[in-house]
């Protein structure tokens, strides 16, 4: 782990939080690298190194292979639980003690915000762990899964739903799916009365989550991006700290509390 305190992109990003009483974060794939989470854009390790994920999280690729879909998603279930939130997880939750409000606006499906102790987590896109039926959307609770004999990787045939028989799909929102009203209102209106934006770890291409940064900085927030590679959104961001979410976080937080 490198020490990022001394690092002056590090000092940038707190004399922009340090003022901040309302600050929202808006996290990507990138935020669980570190985590050992591949995220969309690498290649991804081993089964699915063939696949394409933006070819798997599409609904009519679960209508046109629902076993090679619900495969996926069983292996990302299982990856997801076997992995810890590392330390930049563990500095952002502790972080939030120093604003009045600090919330965390994910597009993360894997759940590790909320391990990591954050409080305030919207999951834009839903979660691994929330599986339902097809039908009437009758919830299919992830831990029955441990009670089928499923193979250790591949393909597996969604099971059926308990109340009316219909497959199983992941809690999920695909591309081509439209997210909750609800929680992109409340992402909307966090990102509005923030006084800081920290966007860590996404390509920011997928939308309408890529959006939220333009509304912090229509309202006059500061925006701070942590990504070692340069987005669509770098252009227009406060600041751009060119540095890995697990290193970052704990320098920033470090350098925070000195200005208790
Ligand atoms: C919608 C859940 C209205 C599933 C996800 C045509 C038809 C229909 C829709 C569209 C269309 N054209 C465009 C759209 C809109 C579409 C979209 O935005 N497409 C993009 C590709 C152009 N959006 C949608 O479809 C959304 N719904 O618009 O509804 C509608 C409805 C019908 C018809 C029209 C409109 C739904 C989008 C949600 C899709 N679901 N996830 C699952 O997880 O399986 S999206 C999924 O991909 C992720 O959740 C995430 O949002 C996205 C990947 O992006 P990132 O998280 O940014 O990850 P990525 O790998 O790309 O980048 C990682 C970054 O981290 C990199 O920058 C890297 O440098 C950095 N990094 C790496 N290591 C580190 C790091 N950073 C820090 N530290 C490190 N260590």
């Amino acid at each position: 782990m490198t020490d990022l305190t001394l690092d002056a992109d590090c000092g940038r990003a707190a004399e922009l939080l340090k003022g901040a009483s309302r600050v929202a974060v808006l996290t990507g794939a990138g935020m669980s690298a570190e985590s050992g989470v591949p995220t969309f854009r690498d290649a991804l390790t081993g089964w699915w190194a063939r696949y394409d994920p933006m070819e798997l999280a599409t609904p009519q690729a679960y209508q046109r292979d629902p076993a090679r879909v619900f495969g996926w998603y069983v292996y990302r279930w299982r990856l997801a639980r076997a992995v810890e939130p590392h330390a930049g997880y563990r500095a952002l939750a502790a972080m939030a003690a120093r604003f009045d409000r600090l919330a965390v606006v994910t597009q993360n499906v894997d759940g590790l915000h909320q391990r990591a102790g954050s409080k305030d987590v919207l999951e834009l896109h839903g979660s691994l762990e929330d599986f339902r039926c097809t039908g009437d959307g009758h919830p299919y609770y992830a831990d029955r899964l441990l009670e089928l004999d499923l193979p250790d990787e591949g393909d597996v045939e969604p099971p059926a739903c308990d109340a009316c028989g219909s497959p199983i799909r992941p809690g999920v929102v695909w591309f081509g799916e439209q997210l909750s009203e609800m929680t992109i209102g409340r992402a909307w209106e966090e990102v509005a009365h923030a006084d800081a934006l920290l966007v860590v770890g996404t390509s920011s291409v997928v939308y309408p989550a890529a959006a939220l940064p333009g509304v912090a900085l229509e309202a006059g927030a500061k925006v701070i991006e942590i990504n070692p590679d340069q987005t669509p959104l770098t252009p227009q961001a406060t600041h751009w700290w060119g540095a890995p979410a697990g290193q970052a976080l704990p320098a920033l937080k470090q350098v925070l509390d000195q200005y208790e």
